[in-house]
């Protein structure tokens, strides 16, 4: 396995797959940048890369992960397929064994060399097959993911496994105690690496003494798999924000950071530039000053001259982080907060706050539609005209207040959300 740091992004959310185009749109700006060395393939609706991890890709498919293998490696970036066969595995079984080596075998032949088997998201339990061969899912895993291991070594390739216990939640915040994690550390020989997401799923924040405690028990450095940006969970979310939650000391705990970030590939420049830069940060590091860096190189994406700065990093703040809105996207949800709580005599500035980011949200939202560049604006659309229509609203609600009339009266966009999501939201979550 490479001794560098491994950094760079991961494709391996669920939904639609990014497309070729866009693959090499990022592999172009991961060269550009200095810090990122590495792009892993791993789309959870790639059929074959999952679902039906036993057969071998179809020509036109191979072909394509060809070039994407070849562009990563021109521009030296290195590339690693990943495998997801623990939907349906039989850890035991010989003839599952083959076809792991035969699908290994297809894509070592189009020249990948670096691998990764991932058991995030599975059954927990092994088939009774399996239970007479293997006392736990950690045993038969280990026993797999070694087999590969030393197979892959015949060509000199490297692997990375991912657990099915993948982070502090899953251990129920008992790293040090949790069987699964301590049998993987000691049965995985030490050339493989480990994927681990933080203290959560999408981790805000990973501090350093978690992954200390980590390393203890797995026996190696992990490679962060990071979903800070990743959206797949939320259709109403998407991160424009910085790189955040970690120290720069995290670096010495870890082999690596890859980050699976927002489905939408227009939304990720941020969260990408950003990581690049805390990578080869050494000081300090100021996740907003990065934000704020990376916006400017944002500006050139959008396609319209005409939009300012200003407008881009409103955008960025009102879609920040998970669970963290950026400085402007805080001030509008304060202004709404207390227009929507007081009366217009206790407003004060705040109304004007309101009123200066609706018209560049405004202003925003109409030079996006004009936009030429129509993947990006499509990429936003859901969240923006979302955003759009809440304002709209809350317009509409401030006029009517301010007039001291009788009933609100804007009632088609109440309730504006209808269906069955929402009406079984209503039950579920209604405290
Ligand atoms: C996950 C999945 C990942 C998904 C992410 C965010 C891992 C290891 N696996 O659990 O594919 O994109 O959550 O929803 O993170």
């Amino acid at each position: 396995m490479k001794s560098e740091f491994i950094c760079g992004t991961l494709e391996g959310f669920y939904g639609r797959p990014w497309r070729t185009d866009q693959r090499h749109q990022l592999f172009q700006w991961m060269q550009d940048w200095d810090g990122m060395n590495t792009f892993m393939y791993a789309p959870k609706d790639d059929l074959f890369q999952r679902k039906k991890w036993r057969e071998n890709y179809p020509e036109s498919e191979l072909g394509e992960l060809k070039e994407l293998i070849q562009a990563c490696h021109q521009k030296n970036l290195g590339f690693i397929y990943a495998i997801s066969p623990g939907l349906d595995i039989t850890y035991s079984s010989e003839s599952d064994w083959d076809s792991l080596k035969n699908k290994v075998n297809q894509i070592q032949q189009i020249g990948c060399t670096q691998f990764a088997i991932l058991f995030d998201d599975i059954p927990s339990e092994i088939s009774a097959n399996d239970q007479k061969e293997f006392s736990s899912i950690s045993g038969a895993q280990a026993y797999v993911t070694n087999r590969l291991f030393e197979y892959l070594a015949n060509f000199d390739s490297s692997l990375i496994f991912c657990p099915t216990v993948y982070c502090g939640k899953m251990a129920e915040y008992d790293v040090p105690g949790n069987a699964y994690l301590n049998e993987m550390g000691k049965a995985l020989n030490e050339g493989i690496g480990f994927f681990w997401t933080g203290p959560e799923v999408v981790s805000t924040d990973i501090p350093v003494e978690s992954i200390q405690e980590l390393r203890q028990v797995i026996n190696r450095k992990p490679i962060i798999w990071d979903n800070l940006h990743a959206n797949d969970y939320d259709i109403q979310q998407i991160f424009f924000g910085p790189y955040t939650g970690r120290s720069l000391k995290l670096k010495n705990e870890l082999a690596g950071i890859l980050s699976n970030p927002n489905c939408q590939f227009w939304a990720n420049y941020n969260p990408l530039r950003t990581l690049a830069m805390y990578i080869v940060e050494t000081d300090s590091w100021n996740s907003r000053q990065s934000f704020l860096d990376s916006s400017k190189e944002w500006m050139q994406y959008f396609g319209n001259d005409e939009l300012t700065l200003e407008e881009i990093q409103l955008l960025g703040d009102c879609f920040y982080t998970s669970g963290q809105l950026g400085k402007m996207g805080n001030q509008l949800v304060e202004s709404v907060r207390c227009i929507m709580s007081k009366e217009p005599a206790a407003w004060g500035s705040r109304l004007e706050i309101f009123r200066k980011l609706e018209t560049s949200l405004n202003s925003l939202c109409m030079k996006l539609m004009v936009t030429t560049n129509r993947d990006l604006l499509y990429d936003y659309y859901p969240v923006l005209w979302e955003l759009k229509e809440e304002m709209e609203y809350m317009s509409k609600w401030i006029s009517w207040k301010q007039s001291g009339a009788g009933k609100f009266k804007y009632q088609e966009m109440v309730p504006r959300r209808q269906g069955i999501i929402y009406e079984i939201q209503k039950v579920v979550h209604s405290n």
